[in-house]
């Protein structure tokens, strides 16, 4: 009697985290170069080659407000380390920005040369899994058959 009610709590709780799991996956809130933040001397794109960014996640660039900033550009602009047609600039320290779209997106600092001394992210947002349909509840007659096999 026991161990089919453990049996039955096990199945349900499988049952939970199937139709459960792929949503608390799907959306990362990924810190930008990690416990480094956003700053000089450090490698954004073998830090972007590591990651995987999806639809839905976000990034957080965190750095000393005084020293740097984000502005996100073009790819030519990218290349270049110019913001000619920069479409945002942020500067409070504590970006997060949404990556709403799949696609390419181009970050890079503007102050001074730190842009073509590293201080520039690129990433490829994928686009995002569609959230799975709701697993049925086991029949009655389902369930039984398989608690009486054990
Ligand atoms: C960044 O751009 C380079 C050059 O176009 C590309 O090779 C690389 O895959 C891009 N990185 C990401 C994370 O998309
Ligand atoms: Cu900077």
């Amino acid at each position: 009697m026991a161990s089919k009610q453990m049996v039955a709590a096990a199945v349900i709780a499988s049952a939970i985290a199937i139709v459960f799991l792929p949503a608390l996956a799907s959306a990362t809130d990924h810190v930008v170069g990690d416990g480094y933040g956003w700053t000089l001397g450090f490698d954004y794109a073998a830090w972007a080659e590591s990651k995987q960014f999806t639809v839905g996640d976000t990034l957080a660039f965190k750095y000393s407000a005084n020293s740097h900033n984000v502005a996100e550009v073009s790819g030519a602009d990218f290349k270049a380390c110019t913001k000619a047609a920069a479409t945002s600039v942020w500067n409070s320290g504590k970006d997060v920005v949404a990556l709403d779209k799949p696609g390419r997106r181009w970050f890079i600092c503007v102050v001074g040369q730190h842009c073509r001394l590293g201080m520039k992210l690129n990433v490829t947002v994928l686009p995002g899994t569609p959230a799975p349909a709701p697993a049925p509840a086991p029949s009655h007659s389902q369930s039984r058959r398989f608690l009486s096999e054990w």
